[in-house]
């Protein structure tokens, strides 16, 4: 089994609110359909989550304001999350959505569903998404934590972080001409990070991949814009960071 995350740096422009890249992520599910296995699918917010939650101040405590953020934030996401079931629909996959709040409430987690639908023979779909917290807060379960928790729950064979840069570079390569791409990353690498989304970018990306490394023997992380890489993993081709 594997579990990949369509990141929403890739799914989306994360530079203007709710922007789809339709084409992209048909291209993305595509290749995921050829693969032929069984899979979980999760995927990030990219502007459909990131730019409503910087701008109503979450995740924090309940407030009138942040009312009204989480209501359009898990809508938002709703919406993105259709677009990307139905892809995946479209492409002979039986995805079927399991939202975090079908899940996660306060402390209580129960993952039991996932099983369910997987010995159904079906494909999850979750997103990272606002929740409530216990102690009267508004909490938002990033994609990344999903994947974590997932691994850590039904030890895929496999994991993959699809996003819009090619890999883990020393640098980000948006700001760094000179950024290097790291093929492989192990416990000592430094890194320069910079902007972090609300659930904390790149530098939360690579402390999540690392801990998943007790439950996931490959780790991948590769450019979705360049969707034939998924078919070249575990070949000498393979262009991306395997975190091993
Ligand atoms: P989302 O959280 O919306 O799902 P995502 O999972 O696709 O997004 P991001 O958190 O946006 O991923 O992280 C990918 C971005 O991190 C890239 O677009 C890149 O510009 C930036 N980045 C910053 N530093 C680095 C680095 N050292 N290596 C790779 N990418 C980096
Ligand atoms: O994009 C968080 O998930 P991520 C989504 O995977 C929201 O970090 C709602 C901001």
């Amino acid at each position: 089994m594997i579990i990949i995350k369509l990141g929403g740096s890739i799914i989306t422009d994360k530079s203007r609110y709710k922007t789809f890249r339709k084409r992209i992520t048909e291209h993305i599910i595509k290749e995921l359909a050829d693969m032929d296995e069984t899979m979980i699918v999760v995927h990030g917010g990219g502007s459909f989550g990131h730019i409503m939650a910087r701008e109503y101040e979450l995740p924090g405590g309940i407030t009138e304001k942040r009312r009204i953020g989480a209501a359009i934030i898990h809508n938002d996401m709703v919406e993105l999350n259709q677009m990307v079931t139905s892809i995946l629909i479209e492409n002979g996959i039986s995805a079927v959505s399991i939202p975090p709040s079908s899940y996660i409430l306060g402390n209580r987690r129960d993952y039991d569903i996932f099983d369910a639908y997987l010995d159904a023979g079906m494909t999850p779909v979750s997103f990272g998404d606002v929740y409530l917290m216990g102690g009267n807060e508004f909490g938002i379960y990033s994609g990344d934590q999903i994947m974590l928790d997932l691994s850590e729950r039904l030890r895929p064979e496999r994991a993959i972080f699809v996003s819009d840069v090619d890999g883990l570079y020393d640098k980000n390569p948006k700001l760094h001409k000179d950024a290097r791409l790291l093929r492989s990353i192990y416990d000592d690498a430094t890194f320069e990070l910079s902007a972090a989304d609300v659930t904390g970018g790149i530098k939360r990306k690579i402390e999540t991949m690392k801990k998943m490394k007790e439950f996931v023997p490959e780790i991948y992380m590769l450019n979705g814009a360049k969707p034939e890489r998924l078919r070249e993993i575990g070949t000498k081709d393979f262009l991306g960071t395997m975190i091993s």
